[in-house]
C-alpha cells in the first residue's frame, strides 16, 4: 500500500483541488470525504455506501460522494472530514492540450486516413447521445490480423479521468510514427501483432464533464436511470459476478451498477468487440488516479485460482511497476468492486488483464488528481511506454514471462 505522503498537512491542503464546478444528478451536495479505514475490509464497507474511493492510505481513504453517503459514513463513525468545493475551472485554456471528443475524433481520423495500410478506424457503437465509440486496429498485415496475437488497450471508462484517454491516443500515434520512422522494435511488433485501441469508452460522460468550460467531476455515463437520475458506472456494469459487492443498485450513487449486467451501450460494445476478437490475450484498461497496477480479482479477496494465471499477472505487474513506478496489487486489495472490465475479461475469456491507475499518486495541491494539468501528459506516457511495449510483445504467449513454457497459448 502506498505510504502516507501527505501526513501532517492540513486537510484543507489535501482538499485543495483544481477549481471544479460540481453539477450532478438531482440536487445533491457532493463532497470529498476523508474516512477512517485501516484495511481492505473497512474500505469495502465504505465502498458499499456508494461513494467512489479515490485515494487509499494506510489509515484512511479519500472518497467522493453525496450528502446521503456522507450521512451513512457519519453513522458508521468513520467520517473524519468533509469538503464541499464549488469553484470554477476553465478547461479550454489551461488544459487545452487534452482532447475533447471532436479533437480526439479528428486526431484518430487523421491517423487512419494518413496510414490506411496499418490503421483501421471503426465505430463499435453509438452512444445514447449519438457519439461513436471509436476503435483503432493497428497492424502491418490487416489481411491476416486475426491470425496474429492481439492486445487491447482502452481508456475513458470514467468521464473525469481525461488522462486515461490521452494514453491510448498517444500509444496509437507512437506506434504509427515509430513504424514509419523505421523503429525496428515497433516494426517487428506491428508485423507480428494485432493491436486494438479504444481511446474513450465513455464519450458522453467525458463530454459532459467538460461541458460549459468547467469540470463537473462526472464519473459515470449519461444514461437516464429509472429513478430519474443520470449515469451508470461502466466499471461496475460488466457481466462477470456483476452486482456481487462494491457496487450500488441506487442510480443516485457514484458506483451505480446499472439495472442488469451489460445494460449499457458502452460496456456492451466492449463485450462484443472482445468476444469477437478471439485472438486477444492481453487487456489493459487505463483509469486515473493513484499510480497503481491492478489485476483480478476485484470482486472478491481471494486471488486467481489457476496458479499460472495468478503468477503471470503478478510477474507482469511487478515487471511493469519497475518501469512506471506504480504499485502492483490485486484489485480487491484496494476494495471489493464487482462488474469491472478486468474481472470480466479474465473471468470469461481468460485474457490477462490489467487496470492502470495513472498519475498522480495523490490529489495534490492546486493540481487535482483527475485534473493534473497538461504537464503530466507526456511524462506519464513516457513512463508507461515500456509497459505498453512489453504487454504487446508478450501477447503471443503471456505465460512466457514464467519461463516455463506452460499454460494456455493463444491462439
Ligand atoms: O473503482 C474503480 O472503478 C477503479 N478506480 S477509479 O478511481 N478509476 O474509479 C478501480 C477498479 C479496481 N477494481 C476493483 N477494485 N474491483
Ligand atoms: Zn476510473
Amino acid at each position: 500500500m502506498k505510504k502516507l505522503k501527505l501526513i501532517g498537512l492540513s486537510l484543507f491542503c489535501l482538499f485543495t483541488f483544481s477549481s471544479i464546478k460540481q453539477v450532478q444528478s438531482k440536487d445533491y451536495q457532493y463532497y470529498w470525504l476523508k474516512v477512517s479505514a485501516h484495511d481492505k475490509f473497512q474500505r469495502s464497507v465504505i465502498a458499499n455506501t456508494g461513494v467512489a474511493i479515490e485515494i487509499v492510505k494506510d489509515d484512511y481513504v479519500i472518497a467522493y460522494g453525496n450528502d446521503l453517503q456522507k450521512e451513512a459514513l457519519e453513522k458508521l463513525g468513520w467520517l473524519e472530514a468533509a469538503s464541499n468545493l464549488a469553484f470554477e475551472k476553465d478547461f479550454p485554456t489551461k488544459d487545452s492540450a487534452y482532447h475533447n471528443y471532436a479533437e480526439l475524433t479528428d486526431a484518430i481520423t487523421k491517423l487512419a486516413n494518413e496510414n490506411p495500410d496499418i490503421v483501421k478506424m471503426t465505430s463499435i457503437a453509438k452512444t445514447n447521445e449519438g457519439r461513436d465509440i471509436w476503435a483503432l486496429q493497428i497492424t502491418a498485415d490487416h489481411a491476416h490480423a486475426s491470425d496474429k496475437p492481439a492486445a487491447i488497450f482502452m481508456g475513458g471508462h470514467h468521464a473525469r479521468e481525461h488522462l486515461s484517454v490521452e494514453m491510448p491516443l498517444l500509444w496509437a500515434q507512437y506506434l504509427v510514427t515509430q513504424f514509419r520512422g523505421g523503429n525496428p522494435r515497433v516494426i517487428g511488433l506491428l508485423n507480428s501483432r494485432d493491436v486494438h485501441i479504444i481511446p474513450v469508452v465513455n464519450p458522453d460522460g467525458m463530454e459532459y464533464d467538460i461541458k460549459d468550460g468547467s469540470y463537473k467531476m462526472w464519473r459515470k455515463n449519461r444514461s437516464r436511470n429509472a429513478n430519474g437520475t443520470y449515469g451508470v458506472d461502466l466499471n461496475r456494469n460488466y457481466g462477470y459476478q456483476w452486482g456481487t459487492g462494491g457496487s450500488s443498485s441506487d442510480g443516485n450513487n457514484e458506483t451505480y451498477m446499472g439495472p442488469k449486467a451489460f445494460s449499457e451501450i458502452e460496456s456492451t460494445a466492449i463485450k462484443n468487440y472482445v468476444d469477437t476478437h478471439t485472438n486477444i490475450t492481453i487487456l489493459l484498461s487505463f483509469h486515473s488516479f493513484s499510480k497503481l497496477i491492478l489485476y483480478p480479482w476485484g470482486h472478491k479477496y481471494a486471488g486467481i485460482e489457476t496458479a499460472n494465471d495468478k503468477l503471470v499477472h503478478e510477474k507482469m505487474a511487478t515487471t511493469m511497476a519497475e518501469w512506471n513506478g506504480y504499485q502492483p496489487q490485486q484489485s480487491s486489495e484496494l476494495y471489493i468492486a464487482s462488474g469491472d472490465t478486468t474481472d470480466w475479461s479474465y473471468g470469461v475469456h481468460k485474457i490477462i488483464s490489467f487496470t492502470f491507475e495513472l498519475d498522480p499518486a495523490n490529489n495534490g495541491f492546486g493540481g487535482g488528481g483527475f485534473y493534473p494539468g497538461p504537464g503530466v501528459i507526456d511524462p506519464v506516457f513516457q513512463k508507461n511506454l515500456e509497459p505498453l511495449l512489453y504487454l504487446l510483445d508478450y501477447s503471443d504467449n503471456p505465460y512466457r514471462v514464467l519461463n516455463v513454457g506452460i499454460g494456455p497459448i493463444k491462439p
